[in-house]
C-alpha cells in the first residue's frame, strides 16, 4: 500500500512522472502544486503563488473553501453514491435548492460541463422533434466560432479549433458555425426551419474573453423566441459570479431557455454540472432516456449547495464586479507596449501580449510565476486572470505590481 506516497517527492521527480506515466494530454507550466488555501497555492518546495486562472474558473471560493470541504467530508462519510436506480435523502433538497437559486422549473444533475453541454443538445434535439415538429435527424444548432463547450466528440465536431478536432473524425453532424457577436448572422441562420437552438457562451472564455456587445444577449433571445428557436447558455465558466452578477446572461436579465452550469457550482471541489430548464423543455426526457452513474449524487449535491451558499454568503458577485473594474484599471494603467488590449467582465479577464525583444505571453507567464503569481498563455498571445473572487482589494493590488514587475521587466 502507498502510505507516505509523498516521501522524497521533488517538482522534478513529480514532472518526470507525470511525463513517463502520464498521457500527454497537457504541457503544463513547470510548477508542480502541493498545497491550496484561498487566493493562494504553494508548490513542493513551499513557495507560495497567487493562483490567478482559479482551475479556469473553478475554484471561484477560493481553494479548499472549509464550509464545501466540511459538507463534503460530512456526506462522504455517510452515503456517497446511489446511483439513480433509488431515491436519496439529499438529491431532491438539491434539486428544490438549485431550481429556485436560478429560477427554473427543473434540473437535471451531470457531472463535468462537457457532460452538461451534451445533455443540454441531447434536450434541444428532443425538443425539436417532440414539441417543434422538426423530421426526425433534421434539427441543426447553432454555434458561434471559435467557441468552446468540452472535448467529447459531438462538441468538438463544432470546434473551430484544429487541435481540438484534426484527426478524432468523422464529426457529428447538425450544427451550423456563424460569427460571435454577430445579430444579423444569428437572424440569417434562424430563416431555417429545421433549427432547433441556438447555443452561445455569454463571454467566450477559451477564445480569449471576448466580451461581445451590450445588448448581444437580449437580442439573441428576442431572435430566437421569434424563431420559435431554443435559446441555450453555457455558463459553465461565466456563471457562478465570476463576471459580476450570478449569471452573466443576469447582466441583460436574460433568461435562456436552457442554462448550463458546472465548475464553480462545486467551488472546485468536486465534478458537478447542471442543465436547467422549464418544464415544457425538461420534460421531453422521460425515465431512460437520459443519464449517468454520479449524476446528482448526494456528495455531489451537498458540495453544490454549500458551494453556492458561499456565493451569496460571501457576495462573490459584487465583489467581481467591483474587482473587476479595480483590475482592468490598474493593468490599462501599467506603461508598457506589450500589453495591447486589456478586456473582460468582473474577474474574468484577459490581457493581449505583443512580443517584445523576443519575449512572448508565455515567457511574461514564467516570470510572473517566478514573481508569485500563476497564470496561463490562452490561443498564443492572450493571458486570461481569473483570480478566485475572494481576493481582497489589497492582494489584487499587490498581483497588479507583480503583473507590472513582470512585464517591464521585458522592456
Ligand atoms: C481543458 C479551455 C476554459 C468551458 C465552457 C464547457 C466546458 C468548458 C465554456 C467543458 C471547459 C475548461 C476545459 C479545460 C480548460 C478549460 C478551458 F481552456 F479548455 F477552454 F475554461 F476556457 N463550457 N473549460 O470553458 O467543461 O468538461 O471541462 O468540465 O479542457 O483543459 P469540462
Amino acid at each position: 500500500m502507498v502510505t507516505n506516497f509523498k516521501d522524497q517527492l521533488t517538482s522534478k521527480k513529480a514532472i518526470e512522472l507525470e511525463s513517463k506515466y502520464g498521457a500527454h494530454n497537457y504541457h503544463p507550466l513547470p510548477v508542480v502544486l502541493s498545497k491550496g488555501e484561498g487566493v493562494f497555492v504553494w508548490d513542493l518546495e513551499g513557495k507560495r503563488y497567487y493562483d490567478f486562472l482559479s482551475a479556469y474558473s473553478a475554484v471561484n471560493q477560493g481553494h479548499c473553501h472549509p464550509k464545501i470541504v466540511d459538507a463534503m467530508i460530512d456526506q462522504s462519510k455517510k452515503l456517497a453514491l446511489t446511483s439513480r436506480a433509488f431515491h436519496n435523502d439529499v438529491l431532491g433538497i438539491f434539486e428544490k435548492y438549485i431550481t429556485e437559486y436560478f429560477g427554473f422549473d427543473k434540473v437535471l444533475p451531470m457531472n463535468t460541463g462537457a457532460e452538461g453541454v451534451e445533455t443540454a443538445l441531447k434536450l434541444c434535439r428532443k425538443w425539436a422533434y417532440e414539441k417543434k415538429g422538426i423530421a426526425e435527424n433534421k434539427a441543426k444548432i447553432i454555434v458561434c466560432e471559435n467557441n468552446f463547450h468540452g472535448r467529447t466528440t459531438t462538441i468538438i465536431s463544432f470546434s473551430c479549433d484544429p487541435d481540438a478536432t484534426k484527426n478524432y473524425g468523422p464529426y457529428t453532424p447538425g450544427f451550423i458555425k456563424i460569427p460571435y457577436n454577430d445579430t444579423n448572422a444569428l437572424a440569417e441562420a434562424l430563416k431555417d426551419p429545421d433549427i432547433a437552438g441556438f447555443l452561445v457562451e455569454p463571454i467566450q472564455g477559451e477564445a480569449g474573453v471576448f466580451v461581445p456587445d451590450e445588448g448581444y444577449l437580449t437580442k439573441c433571445r428576442d431572435l430566437c423566441k421569434e424563431a420559435g428557436v431554443l435559446f441555450i447558455a453555457d455558463e459553465v465558466q461565466t456563471g457562478i459570479a465570476r463576471t459580476g452578477k450570478i449569471l452573466a446572461c443576469d447582466h441583460e436579465n436574460v433568461k435562456p431557455d436552457i442554462l448550463i452550469l458546472g465548475k464553480a457550482i462545486s467551488g472546485g471541489l468536486y465534478p458537478v454540472s447542471a442543465v436547467l430548464a422549464d418544464d415544457d423543455v425538461m420534460l421531453v426526457i422521460q425515465p431512460g432516456q437520459h443519464g449517468s452513474t454520479f449524476g446528482g449524487n448526494p456528495v455531489a449535491a451537498r458540495v453544490a449547495m454549500a458551494a453556492l451558499d458561499v456565493v451569496k454568503e460571501e457576495k462573490l458577485a459584487e465583489r467581481a464586479e467591483i474587482l473587476g473594474e479595480v483590475l482592468r484599471r490598474e493593468l490599462r494603467d501599467i506603461d508598457t507596449e506589450m500589453i495591447s488590449i486589456v478586456r473582460g467582465k468582473g474577474l474574468l479577464n484577459a490581457i493581449v501580449i505583443t512580443p517584445k525583444n523576443g519575449k512572448d505571453a508565455m515567457d511574461v507567464c514564467l516570470k510572473m510565476a517566478e514573481n508569485g503569481l500563476l497564470a496561463k498563455p490562452t490561443h498564443g498571445d492572450k493571458i486570461r486572470f481569473a483570480p478566485p473572487l475572494v481576493i481582497t482589494e489589497d492582494q489584487l493590488m499587490e498581483c497588479v505590481e507583480i503583473i507590472k514587475k513582470s512585464v517591464l521587466s521585458f522592456e
